[in-house]
């Protein structure tokens, strides 16, 4: 019997990649999805006829419990979150529900229905924030700069007490930033490449951004989610940091991506103040020596071919829509 996998996040960008990653590892794959008025599956439409949608919320004990019965799950990715750090300040006390305290209930309900069930938790390099050494490794103290940064470290914090308090095999891969063309609109990546793409065909002049100084380890998110399931095929459950090691500035981003649109970014990028953080991070490299050594990842996509990809993507969907659009009149 093949094994089963419950993915909470699954209509994110990591879910949807990871969901296509464990299918063709022959998974029989499940889904947990919150309700909203309109339906919210644009990045796994090519995969719902393979894998089973589930209802309910990091936010609702019970239904975690019934989605762990139902998918009689061997392994469980945890990617539910409110992911986006600017939010966080917005919402710091949502925030600190379903990304901190939504993962002790996922546990409780693992501890419930059925403690062998390895689980994944998706923690994030935002935990290093104001890191006082370079690279970051798995040994590196935490200094949380956002409430989202907060959440994460007792994320991170409740699954090892789990694994150490009941025996679970529950771990944490602390992931450095992962793109895609599937990744959400207000990143900083999408925004600059989705940006880019709309001026090239005329749609818009001018791309408001914050802080061009800051420094991110951006890799591609089909990669990160090879590892966070190599994790879960260990003897024993540890902590990883998936990264590329290599770091580029926001500035770099935009002119990589404009120059790749033939575009030129001074002349269309604007800064505003408003999207400044209170707090922000800013530098951060990772080290993945032992996913490496231990686990035999490897980023396989560098910072610039990530960058055309996603502007590439980013053009060809502008267009589309431009047609569909003179289409409909
Ligand atoms: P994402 O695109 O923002 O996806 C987040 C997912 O969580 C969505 O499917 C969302 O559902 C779901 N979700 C939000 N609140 C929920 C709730 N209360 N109950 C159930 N599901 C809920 O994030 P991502 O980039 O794929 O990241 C995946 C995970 O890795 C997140 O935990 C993120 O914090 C973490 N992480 C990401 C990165 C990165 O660079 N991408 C790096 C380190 C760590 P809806 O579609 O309904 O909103
Ligand atoms: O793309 P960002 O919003 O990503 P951030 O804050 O690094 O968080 C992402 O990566 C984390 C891993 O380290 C994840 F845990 C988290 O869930 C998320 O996926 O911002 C990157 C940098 C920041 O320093 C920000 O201040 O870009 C800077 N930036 C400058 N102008 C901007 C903008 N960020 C956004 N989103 N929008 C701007 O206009």
């Amino acid at each position: 019997m093949s094994k089963s996998a419950l993915i909470t996040g699954v209509t994110g960008q990591d879910g949807s990649y990871l969901a296509e990653w464990l299918l063709g590892q022959g998974y029989r794959v499940y889904g947990l999805v919150r309700r909203s008025s309109s339906p919210n599956v644009d990045r796994i439409r090519h995969l719902l006829d393979k894998i089973t949608l589930i209802p309910g919320d990091l936010l609702d004990d019970n239904s975690l419990v019934k989605a762990l019965e139902q998918s009689a799950a061997d392994e469980v990715y945890n990617l539910a979150a409110q992911s986006f750090v600017a939010t966080s300040w917005n919402q710091p006390i949502f925030t600190a529900e379903v990304t901190g305290v939504g993962v002790a209930r996922l546990l409780e309900a693992i501890r419930k229905v059925n403690p062998k069930i390895r689980m994944f938790q998706a923690s994030s390099s935002e935990q290093y924030g104001a890191a006082r050494t370079t690279p970051q490794n798995e040994e590196t103290p935490f200094h949380p700069r956002s409430p989202y940064a907060v959440a994460k470290a007792y994320a991170h914090y409740i699954t090892i007490n789990y694994r150490e308090s009941y025996g679970l095999f529950a771990c944490c891969g602390i992931s450095f930033n992962h793109e895609s063309p599937r990744r959400g609109l207000e990143f900083v990546t999408r925004k600059i490449t989705h940006a880019a793409a709309r001026i090239k065909l005329g749609l818009q002049s001018e791309l408001k951004l914050g802080n061009l100084r800051a420094v991110r380890d951006w890799g591609f998110a089909g990669d990160y989610v090879r590892g966070m399931w190599s994790m879960l095929q260990q003897p024993q459950a540890e902590e990883f940091v998936f990264a590329t090691g290599e770091c580029h500035s926001v500035e770099e981003l935009v002119a990589t991506a404009f120059e790749h649109a033939g575009l030129d970014w001074k002349q269309h990028v604007v800064t505003e103040a408003s999207l400044l953080r209170p707090a922000d991070v800013e530098h951060l490299r990772g080290d993945a020596t032992k996913a490496r050594e231990k686990l035999g990842w490897r980023p396989a996509t560098p910072f610039q071919q990530l960058v055309h990809k996603m502007v590439d993507a980013d053009l060809q969907q502008v267009r589309a829509e431009m047609l569909a659009g003179a289409a409909r009149g």
